[in-house]
């Protein structure tokens, strides 16, 4: 067997505006909900925000020439609702709408194609001030504005689109727990804020194929999953495992691909699990092209004993992250990233077919997996040699999953460069490419020369 991943394979990189843009008072761009959230004291690392981030605002060309000498063949980026509409809903900020067209023909010129995200969690601040965000349905009416706008804009270069990134994040860390913007803790709004972006998605999904139909593209959603094995062999245990993926990934996708929420969620979750009217269903029903995936790590899941204790009691907060009444341990033998979070490529592998079997055999593209390194020196970044295995590991399970059948189309490493990592600030580096905060010079990691070898080669090298 060829050891080649499959002819029109996309290898890519990703980044999201808000974690590298900067420029984030300027040029008349709105503040966002992660703007207020940094400016919250005790909320993000060491008091970093967005204001200057990587400068990619200034420096774009620079960073796509990096990406054109790497060899990538596409790039994910997201949009700043915030500079396309500084209110959420009103006029256009047209300097906004001139710096994406400039970055998009600039990746163009050089070959590259663009993937844009739609919503990578800067929300408008007057959306969240004054209608309350994700948790008031009007929010489906304004993300539809916004899209059309991105649609009419972009849509004749652009022809990949995602809705949404990680719905869970924003619901879970940003309504659940707290530690995302907008800082929310709840056991019920996270529930409705994850059912308003999922009416948005499905609205900005039907907008584009009948709208924009003419502009022949591609639009889907990306959710993150983490895969969960489990602990022993028990029944109680393999069914423990089950049912965390189902509140973690079915939760956004069953209604996407199968036309309503896992009944395993309407059973724990109760009153507090918004339902869909049958117009609602039908609309969210077959609303995305392809499955996008961000995957990072793996953990064990079993039954919940007396001894256990569930994740609320250590992190001491509302406590609908244990909802679904599984605990979680890890294998002792699993290496960790700088996040603490396992390195178990294998998971990779299986999640992969899970979501084939689970969802009757989707086109899927991962569009982030990557690690993260502690690398206080540029000679520690030169040197990155847990990223490179971390690609290549990944990478080599995401083929296995491909031979067994599934339909993985594509990879986006998080990420192009070292960047705003939320509530850790600039504590954490994800990049293939380092970045001084000093003097902002990029440089491409060991890591990237590698992925760079492998593009080349189709993966042959793996
Ligand atoms: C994703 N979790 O965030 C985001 O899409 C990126 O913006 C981010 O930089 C990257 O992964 C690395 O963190 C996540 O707690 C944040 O499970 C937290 C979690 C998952 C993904």
């Amino acid at each position: 067997m060829s050891k080649k991943f499959p002819e029109n394979f996309v290898w890519g990189s990703a980044t999201a505006s808000f974690q590298i843009e900067g420029a984030a008072k300027q040029y008349g761009r709105g503040l966002s909900i992660w703007d207020a959230f940094c400016d919250t004291p005790g909320k993000v690392e060491s008091g970093h925000n967005g204001d200057v981030a990587c400068d990619h605002y200034h420096r774009f060309e620079e960073d796509v020439k990096m990406m054109k000498e790497l060899g990538l063949q596409a790039y994910r980026f997201s949009i700043a609702w915030p500079r396309i509409q500084p209110d959420g809903k009103g006029d256009i900020n047209q300097e906004g709408i001139d710096f994406y067209n400039r970055l998009i023909d600039c990746l163009l010129e050089h070959g590259i194609e663009p993937w844009v995200t739609l919503y990578h969690w800067d929300l408008p601040l007057p959306l969240q001030i004054e209608h309350d965000g994700w948790l008031n349905k009007e929010i489906v009416e304004r993300f539809e504005k916004y899209s059309r706008i991105c649609f009419e804009q972009f849509g004749d270069r652009v022809k990949n689109w995602i809705t949404l990134n990680e719905p869970w994040c924003a619901a879970v860390l940003g309504h659940g727990i707290g530690v995302h913007a907008p800082g929310r803790i709840s056991t019920s709004e996270p529930y409705l804020a994850a059912h308003n972006m999922l009416l948005s998605h499905a609205r900005a999904y039907r907008v584009y194929k009948s709208e924009f139909a003419h502009q022949n593209g591609t639009i889907g959603i990306t959710n993150n999953c983490d895969f969960r094995y489990p602990l022993t062999d028990k029944a109680e245990d393999i069914a423990a495992a089950e049912r965390s993926m189902e509140f973690f990934l079915a939760w956004f996708a069953d209604p996407i691909w199968k036309g309503d929420y896992p009944a395993v969620m309407k059973e724990y979750v109760g009153e507090r699990l918004p339902e869909f009217s049958a117009e609602e269903k039908q609309e969210i029903f077959g609303s995305s092209d392809f499955f996008g995936l961000n995957h990072y790590t793996s953990m064990l899941a079993s039954e919940p004993t007396e001894d256990d204790k569930l994740v609320s009691d250590i992190a001491g907060n509302g406590g609908m992250i244990d909802d679904q009444k599984v605990a979680l341990s890890n294998d002792p033998s699993w290496d960790k990233s700088h996040m603490q979070w396992n390195i178990v490529p294998e998971g990779c592998r299986d999640l992969l077919k899970w979501i084939d079997a689970r969802y009757d055999r989707p086109i899927i593209y991962i569009t982030e997996n990557g690690c993260a390194c502690d690398e206080p020196t540029e000679e520690a970044a030169d040197n990155d040699l847990m990223r490179k295995n971390y690609y290549e590991s990944y990478l080599r399970e995401s083929r296995k999953a491909i031979d067994a059948g599934v339909d993985l189309r594509g990879y986006f490493a998080w990420s192009l460069m070292d960047n705003f990592e939320w509530s850790f600030g600039y504590n954490r580096r994800f990049g293939m490419c380092r970045v001084d905060y000093e003097t902002l010079e990029r440089k491409p990691k060991m890591s990237a020369r590698w992925l760079s070898q492998t593009i080349a080669q189709n993966g042959e090298n793996i």
